[in-house]
């Protein structure tokens, strides 16, 4: 009688355990047969009341049934935990060979973009960058380009000066990049060619004028140079920089430095040449300052005036800039203010 109850128990327990689908359930029917008050507990309980013969028979077979479901209960357990991981594994897996989502930890500022656009454009036309000093000696921003110490353009260049250095020589923030193209050609000898994109600083502040702001010149010294070639350049690089086929003319001007010079415009691209308030209804802006640089700077620096030419030209970041990206205000370039600047994200 109680011999067919416990097999009875132990097919059932055993078919339970092994479509148990969780930790939980396992838990439940271990608790339920073994526990305190479980339906095996209390078979071995009753034990001690039986005859002798029916205790053996009964403790044997209650015995391996006991023995064969803590066996049961740890293998499907164990089937379990598996299953578990398994299913962990497909839903969380991570595919690591997709590329990271780059976390944007600023923005490029319109100005430091408008510079390395300019210099890509110049390097692979040739032109690579060079850097020097903000902090000049006189004879590299001024004397040896052909500006003496008496010239107007000193004035007008509205210089910073600073305590001379430890050898007694006057010293200077730079007030164009030119000194940098100066410290190319010293001690070097043609062909030579260069851009200097920079900061300078001049003693200027209002609406228009930052008291520093950013240049980007460049230059070529060779034999046979000739303004065909500085003309070429120009035009190329306008039409790279600002994406779009523009009319370009150079116009008669004077710079110490150059011989004959030229300012550089081109067509209005807000206009397209009919006349509005930005180019102030002459359909041109203003972009570049360039000419043949003048036989004085080549002597100063120890190239052969007689044999070599050379030209140079300069531009204004800032104003390019504003241009490219429609900045009308300078001052928005300076403010950093955030709801600008992640205009240029
Ligand atoms: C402008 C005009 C210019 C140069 C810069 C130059 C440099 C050397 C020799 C001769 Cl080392 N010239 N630079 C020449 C012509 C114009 O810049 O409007 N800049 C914003």
């Amino acid at each position: 009688m109680l011999d067919e109850e416990l097999s009875l128990l132990r097919t059932t327990a055993l078919a339970e355990l092994s479509t148990a689908a969780s930790g939980a359930e396992l838990e439940n029917i271990r608790v339920k047969t073994l526990g305190k008050k479980g339906s095996l507990t209390q078979i071995l309980r009753g034990l001690g009341q039986m005859a002798e013969a029916e205790r053996a028979n009964l403790g044997a077979l209650a015995n391996a049934f006991k023995e064969a479901f803590a066996e049961a209960l740890s293998r499907r357990m164990q089937e379990i935990k598996q299953a578990e991981l398994g299913q962990r594994l497909e839903n969380e897996w991570v595919d690591v060979t997709l590329p990271g989502r780059p976390r944007n930890l600023g923005t490029i500022h319109p100005i430091t973009r408008a510079q390395q656009e300019i210099i890509a454009i110049f390097t692979a036309m040739g032109f690579p960058p060079a850097s020097g000093p903000e902090v000049e000696s006189d004879w590299h921003n001024f004397e040896a380009l052909n500006i003496p110490p008496d010239h107007p353009a000193r004035e007008m260049h509205d210089t910073f000066y600073l305590p001379p250095g430890p050898d007694g020589r006057k010293r200077l923030l730079r007030t164009h990049t030119s000194p940098v193209q100066i410290h190319v050609m010293e001690g070097r000898q043609p062909p030579l060619r260069a851009i200097a994109p920079g900061r300078v600083f001049r003693c200027d502040s209002d609406l228009t004028h930052s008291p520093m702001f950013h240049q980007v010149e460049g230059f070529m010294v060779d034999e046979g140079v000739h303004f065909g070639q500085l003309k070429g350049l120009l035009e190329a690089f306008l039409i790279q920089f600002f994406e779009r086929s523009l009319p370009v003319r150079f116009r008669p001007s004077f710079f110490p430095f150059t011989e004959p010079s030229a300012e550089v415009d081109m067509g209005c691209l807000f206009c397209s040449g009919q006349g509005c308030r930005v180019c102030k209804r002459t359909g041109w802006l203003e972009v570049l300052g360039s000419g043949m640089i003048h036989p004085n700077v080549l002597a100063n620096v120890g190239i052969d005036r007689e044999r070599y030419s050379g030209f140079a030209f300069g531009m204004g970041v800032e104003r390019l800039a504003m241009l490219k990206y429609g900045i009308s205000d300078m001052r928005a370039l300076f403010d950093n203010d955030v709801r600008f600047l992640t205009r240029f994200a």
